[in-house]
């Protein structure tokens, strides 16, 4: 028997449950996410589940469910299941589906905070925070940086200068596996209840942390196996797990690039932290690119705005704005298309 509670299950999610026309299957919430396979962790333990027709074939691919998503579902066999229904989804985490077409793929659902992982040596990279945060702040997710590996050697004073536009806005953690204080000082920013995703690349130490905070290792960590001395450890994957105490950890792999799909001005000027020139530019509605008077572009030519914070600016608003165009472009195609069949069935029904 598992308390959902302890998942994150909430008396607003049985309130959803109730308004589904499958109110009474089981609830569950999904702990892995495999290719078209779903782990889902019930009141009655944890069922591998798959989607009926209409789940697969009635939506979007971005509506499909993913890790963290609340869903009710049918137990078949021993320990499978069928799922039914998805709960509105709420506090996504999507990224840029890499390939031609513009789609959002999900990456967790009912996220509360996202811990920004990047490691002090050379992973830092405050353009990839910036990206990263312009993601969260659309969805209402509530961001922290976590910086790993803070016992190797690295130049704080050039960290803390990038994060200056950051810093003020979110939590800034440094850890280091060695210094216990660190770990408990970042256990401290998660409450019992609440789901907490870990984004980063490959190697900063996500793993390790999640380890850490569970006293346990849950997750392999790309160590060298000490027993055969070769290869890194594979294992079945695992994505969410409780931490003692409270919190719900979701580790997700490491994620390259990560194209954004979030192309609501008021999201990136806060990300930027250009509130600070709101009023100032002689448009009301400037969008600090070429506009005369404006504030923003004064501010870089003084010197007084970083420039690298000024250019992605431009370059992330070029990329949401694309995603939000192509993703537009493909339904009125798609609509055009679907015209154009009726059109022909029309024709041909004719004769
Ligand atoms: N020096 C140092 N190494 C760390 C720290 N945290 C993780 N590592 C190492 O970084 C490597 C990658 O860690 P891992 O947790 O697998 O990274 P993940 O890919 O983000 O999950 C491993 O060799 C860890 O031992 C740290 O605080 N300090
Ligand atoms: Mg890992
Ligand atoms: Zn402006």
């Amino acid at each position: 028997m598992n308390n959902l509670q302890y998942y994150g299950w909430t008396p607003a999610l049985q309130e959803q449950k109730e308004a589904s026309e499958f109110k009474n299957f089981l609830h569950g919430r999904i702990s892995v996410t495999h290719k078209t396979r779903y782990e889902v962790v019930s009141e009655r333990g944890f069922f591998s589940c798959e989607l009926t027709g209409n789940m697969l074939f009635g939506r979007d691919s971005s509506e499909y469910p993913c890790t963290g998503d609340w869903v009710l579902f049918q137990p078949v066999d021993e320990g499978k299941g069928l799922i039914m229904d998805l709960l509105p989804r709420a506090k996504t985490l999507f990224r840029l589906k890499s390939g031609a077409v513009s789609e959002k793929q999900p990456i967790a659902a009912y996220v509360d905070k996202a811990f920004i992982v990047q490691s002090l040596d050379d992973n830092f990279n405050v353009r990839r925070i910036e990206r990263f945060m312009l993601q969260l702040t659309g969805e209402k997710v509530q961001p922290a940086l976590i910086l790993t590996k803070s016992d190797l050697a690295f130049d704080k004073e050039k960290v803390e200068k990038g994060l200056t536009h950051i810093a003020g806005k979110v939590p800034v953690l440094y850890t280091s596996i060695h210094d216990s204080d660190s770990i408990e000082a970042l256990r401290a920013n998660i409450q019992s209840g609440e789901t907490v995703v870990f984004t980063g690349s490959s190697g900063v130490g996500k793993s390790t942390l999640i380890n850490a905070l569970c006293g346990k290792e849950v997750f392999k960590t790309a160590t060298i196996s000490s027993s055969t001395g070769k290869g890194r450890h594979t294992s079945t994957r695992r994505e969410m797990v409780l931490m003692e105490g409270g919190g719900i950890l979701i580790d997700t792999p490491g994620i390259k690039v990560f194209g954004v799909t979030n192309d609501d001005t008021a999201s990136l000027n806060e990300v930027m932290d250009f509130s600070r020139f709101e009023g100032k530019c002689r448009f009301k509605d400037c969008q600090h690119l070429y506009e005369e008077g404006c504030a923003v572009i004064e501010a870089v030519e003084q010197g007084l705005l970083d420039r690298g914070v000024y250019e992605n600016y431009l370059k992330l608003r070029k990329e949401a704005r694309h995603f939000t165009t192509s993703v537009y472009e493909k339904r009125r195609q798609g609509k055009t298309f679907a015209k154009m069949v009726k059109e022909v069935k029309k024709k041909s029904s004719k004769y």
